[in-house]
Order: C-alpha cells, then structure tokens, then sequence
C-alpha cells in the first residue's frame, strides 16, 4: 500500500470566493501531505506499513501504545482531508436530492434545521477539529464533531460530510469569523459526492 497525497479534483481556486487559492494551496500541499508523510513514516518497517488507516483508526487499542498517537493524529487527519475535498467542489451548493434528501429530512426535519445542527456542532467544536455528518454505527444520520483529527471511524461511525475548522482551513480569509466560514461553506458543498458516500455507507 503506498499511499499519495491525491490532487485536488479541481483548482485551487475553483473555490474562490468562498475559500481562497492560498488556503487551499497551503491546506492541501503542506497541511495534508505533512499529515500523510508523518503517519508513513511512523508505521514504516512496523507490521502496519500495509494496513489500511481504516482498519487501524477502528481499533486504535490494538495498536502498540507508540503508533496510537501518530495513526490517529496522522493517518485521520489524512483519511479527513481526503473526504473534505471530495465533498467540495465548484458550481456547487444547492440542495441534495434522492435518498440523501429524504434521509436528512426524516432525520431532522428539514434541510434548514440540518445545517443549523452541523452549523452548531462545528462552531461550537472548542479548538481544533472537526464538524462531521455521519452514518452511525447502528444506522441512521447524525451530526457529530471531533477534537483534532479524529475520525469518525474510531467509533464506528462513517463520515459523509465534513467540515474542518481548525484555523489553518480559514484563518487567512476569515481570520477569527468561523461562522462566516461555515456559512460560505454551504455554497461549496458537493451533495453529488455526499450521496455517493451516503450511498456506500448505508
Ligand atoms: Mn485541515
């Protein structure tokens, strides 16, 4: 298993003015490929050189105590990255349709209160991390929100939509306005790819 760092399916600006070229140019070249680069060298020449980081951030207690840290740190905040670019895109926005749609109204109420939920959790994620729409373990969406960079897949649950919003993913734009970013966040959403990883995980 050698891992890249996958490129961005769009340009770096393609996001603009939403959020801009430089942030996704230092957030996707050196924030997301240090991520990459320090979880492959902690489990270089270790029995987990070939496992997936899915398998391994599942049950993080298997682990020798000294590659905990660096697969959940490392190899989440990897996995994280790759989903938030996936679930971004241009020209996008709008509303998701079909099976997603109607699982997020059953779930809760309407598109409207949806983002006011997820708006919350990511606003109110103290510090560092991340605002996430999930499949639960035992079915079902949910929003949730995690410290740092820790997936979803340590308890099971699997990520659809994700949010970061550590200060690197938006301080040069919106400096401490976190709200502004999670709104503009709404009109970058990919709901196509949403779907498609709501699909999967179902
Ligand atoms: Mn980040």
């Amino acid at each position: 298993m050698a891992l890249t760092l996958p490129n961005l399916p769009y340009a770096y600006d393609a996001l603009e003015p939403y959020i801009d070229e430089q942030t996704m140019r230092i957030h996707h070249g050196k924030h997301h490929a240090a991520y990459l680069a320090k979880f492959t060298d902690a489990v270089k020449g270790t029995a987990y050189e070939n496992s997936t980081i899915e398998s391994l951030l599942a049950d993080l207690s298997a682990l020798p105590a000294n590659l905990r840290g660096p697969v959940q740190n490392h190899g989440g905040g990897f996995l994280n990255h790759n989903l938030f670019w996936e679930v971004m895109g241009p020209n996008a926005g709008g509303t998701p349709v079909g099976d997603l749609a109607t699982a997020i109204n059953s779930t809760f109420g309407s598109l409207d209160n949806f983002k006011t939920e997820f708006a919350t959790a990511a606003a109110g994620r103290f510090g560092s991390g991340w605002a996430w729409l999930v499949v639960k373990k035992a079915g079902g969406l949910a929003v949730t929100s995690s410290a740092n960079q820790d997936s979803p897949l340590m308890s099971g649950d699997k990520p659809v939509l994700g949010l970061d919003v550590w200060e690197h993913a938006y301080y040069l734009k919106y400096q401490n306005r976190r709200p502004e970013y999670i709104s503009a966040f709404w009109s970058v959403v990919n709901w196509k790819a949403v779907a498609t990883k709501f699909g999967a995980a179902k």
